[in-house]
């Protein structure tokens, strides 16, 4: 058995929140990893969102994300991926703040696209977008109870 792994990211809007939310992060069960402060191009913020190229909101997306300094983490624990997506609530900042006000998003994130907060979406999105951050990363997978120790 194998500890999951998935992508985080403190989008800009949150990010003078960071500190608060890498707590958050921990106290939720998750190991942090890896961790990396980082200043996209709009270039690289397209490569990272290139699933949504040529949507209407694209423009502003890549705008948004280049616009400041982010913090790319990558998390582990049993079940990761779910978990953060959980944690993090529905993308609509705006939205999540009627049906989960609790979620991270509803808390720190801004408007319907400022939402302060990443999570990978499933096992090769997760695998390609720590990549994406972290190219020097190890690729195996973490036997559980050593992700603490080792990293
Ligand atoms: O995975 P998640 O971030 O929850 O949503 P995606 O559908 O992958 O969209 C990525 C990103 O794009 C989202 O976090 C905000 C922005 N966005 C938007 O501005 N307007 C939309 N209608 C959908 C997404
Ligand atoms: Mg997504």
């Amino acid at each position: 058995i194998y500890v999951e792994r998935s992508l985080a990211i403190i989008k800009p809007d949150a990010i003078h929140k960071s500190e608060e939310i890498e707590d958050i992060i921990l106290r939720s069960g998750f190991a942090v990893l890896q961790k990396r402060r980082v200043h996209l191009t709009p270039e690289q913020a397209s490569d990272f969102y290139a699933e949504h190229y040529g949507k209407l909101f694209f423009p502003s997306l890549v705008a948004y994300m280049s616009s400041g300094p982010i913090i790319a983490l990558v998390i582990a624990k049993d079940s990761a991926i779910a978990h953060w997506r959980e944690l993090i609530g529905p993308t609509n900042t705006i939205k999540a703040r009627q049906t989960h006000p609790d979620c991270l998003r509803a808390v720190y994130g801004t408007d319907d696209q400022r939402n302060a907060l990443h999570g990978s979406d499933s096992f090769s999105s997760a695998e390609r977008e720590i990549r994406f951050f972290f190219p020097d990363s190890v690729v195996e997978p973490v036997p559980i109870g050593q992700a603490a120790k080792d990293y």
